[in-house]
């Protein structure tokens, strides 16, 4: 499926699923049928000279809504399990690369490039594994790289060589590697990484060690001592599982300091959870997370790239680990964008915004803020964001624009319509009246164009 159209299906199947009280206003709208003129998060990191990537794991290859978003809105993908060692080499000396083979098929059909993750952890490791005995572990450590890594050959741009070496206090964490072979297992991985494809990018990856501290540390004398040593290694994968308000200070100060030691930086598993379910409030900080997480990244030259781990709350690991937390992703389960996707879209360039505020009866007043959220040959989708800046709850709300183009607008959710020549009013449906001080509630339509689609030069948004 080619990149637009693929993107086009993610829009339809997001408003199949989300319309409620809608109010025809205008003419029928024509499917989506060329390409969306709004980039990609894919397009706007190249622009930049960067990827903007997800994870993703075989099961979800079989959906079609899941693939239409994986393969266009991307323009990398990380194998999130299938590479690791209980699925490519299940019994010793016995290797199997079916299912990653499948994900790395997906991404070259769709231009996209590949993470590989990962070749040495302690998790996600064949029982028979812990049974090699201390002198022929070295050997069979070495002959996994080879294999896995000469299999791929040509086909990873980076490997996560090593992953997750480290205790938080930044001592060795005591895997089979480390108790049977000591603290020369990963440099011996990294040599046998670089003879086995001398030019994928080696990364070392972790978490918890987005911001300065000991286990940071741990790993900024490791990269340092093999810079010193000519040890190879090309990079360093910041995994960053992230809490909702809770992005370190030291981000960027920790990004430059491994660049200043001439490896590349990675946001290698990025997600933000939160306690469930989500509210606007919850949003907004995450989407300010996400903002400042983007923004680390572009400030540092050797900050390459950025990958959430999945891209839809519906797919993510965080639920099943951390009951009672999740949404941490940027797609909702119904594959419609969060604010946190905006976030990360401007961050990394893309605008689509105006907003207006106007004082309502209630002496305090809300604001729209109007998106087209996408494009198409004569049709758009739009996105308009109510928010109440006054101190008390609103009842009910009623937003004005001009339609200055000649668009027309067609099906709306969340919200009523009704059109007087060019100017339109919505006002909330029965459902969406009240909204908390500081809390935001949306309503989308999809409407028609010809010539031109700017958004409204103004918005009003009153509230009582
Ligand atoms: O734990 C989150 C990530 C932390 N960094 C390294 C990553 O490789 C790791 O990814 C997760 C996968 O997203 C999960 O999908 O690694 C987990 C294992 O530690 C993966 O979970 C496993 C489940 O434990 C299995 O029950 C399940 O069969 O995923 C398997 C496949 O869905």
């Amino acid at each position: 499926m080619s990149a637009p159209a693929g993107r086009a299906h993610r829009v339809l199947a997001a408003t199949a699923a989300v319309v409620v009280g809608t109010l025809a206003v205008g003419m029928a709208v024509a499917a989506p049928s060329s390409a969306a003129a709004e980039p990609t998060l894919g397009e706007l990191a190249a622009a930049k000279g960067r990827y903007f990537g997800s994870a993703t794991d075989n099961p979800t290859l079989d959906n079609a809504s899941y693939t239409a978003v994986l393969g266009s809105e991307f323009n990398q993908i990380t194998v999130g399990n299938t590479q690791k060692w209980m699925y490519t080499e299940p019994s010793r000396g016995q290797f199997d690369y079916t299912k990653a083979d499948q994900i790395v098929a997906f991404a070259q059909q769709h231009d996209q490039i590949v993470r590989g993750h990962t070749l040495v952890w302690h998790n996600q490791l064949p029982d028979w594994v812990n049974s090699v005995s201390a002198g022929d572990l070295p050997d069979v450590m070495r002959n996994h790289i080879a294999n896995v890594a000469g299999h791929f050959k040509g086909k990873v741009v980076h490997w996560d060589v090593v992953n997750e070496a480290f205790e938080e206090d930044g001592t060795r964490r005591q895997s089979v590697f480390q108790q049977k072979i000591g603290d020369s297992y990963i440099a011996e991985a990294f040599k046998a990484a670089r003879a086995a494809d001398p030019n994928a990018k080696l990364y070392y990856n972790d978490y918890n060690i987005e911001g300065i501290g000991s286990k940071s540390d741990a790993v900024y004398n490791l990269v340092k001592s093999f810079k010193q040593q000519g040890v190879p290694i090309d990079g360093v994968g910041l995994q960053a599982h992230l809490i909702l308000g809770q992005v370190p200070s030291t981000l960027q100060r920790n990004i430059q300091r491994f660049a200043d030691l001439g490896v590349d930086v990675a946001i290698t598993e990025l997600d933000i959870r939160m306690r469930t379910p989500r509210d606007a409030t919850k949003d907004a900080q995450q989407a300010a997370d996400y903002r400042t997480v983007t923004k680390a990244c572009l400030a540092v030259t050797r900050c390459v790239g950025i990958t959430v781990w999945d891209f839809s709350d519906g797919y993510s690991w965080i639920p099943s680990v951390f009951p009672g937390e999740g949404a941490a992703l940027i797609y909702d389960e119904d594959f419609a964008r969060k604010p946190s996707y905006w976030a990360v879209y401007e961050a990394l360039g893309g605008t689509t915004t105006t907003t207006t505020t106007t004082t309502g009866d209630n002496g305090s007043g809300c604001t729209a803020t109007y998106r087209v959220t996408s494009q198409w040959n004569g049709g758009y989708q739009g996105e308009v964001a109510v928010r109440n800046t006054g101190a008390t709850a609103t009842a009910r709300w009623t937003v004005k624009w001009t339609l200055a183009q000649g668009q027309t607008v067609g099906n709306l959710w969340n919200g009523v319509a009704t059109t007087n020549g060019q100017e339109v009013t919505v006002r909330n449906a029965n459902y969406n009246g009240a909204i908390a001080p500081g809390d935001t509630t949306t309503f989308g339509f999809l409407g028609s164009w010809i010539g031109t689609n700017p958004v409204p030069a103004t918005i009003t948004c009153t509230s009582a």
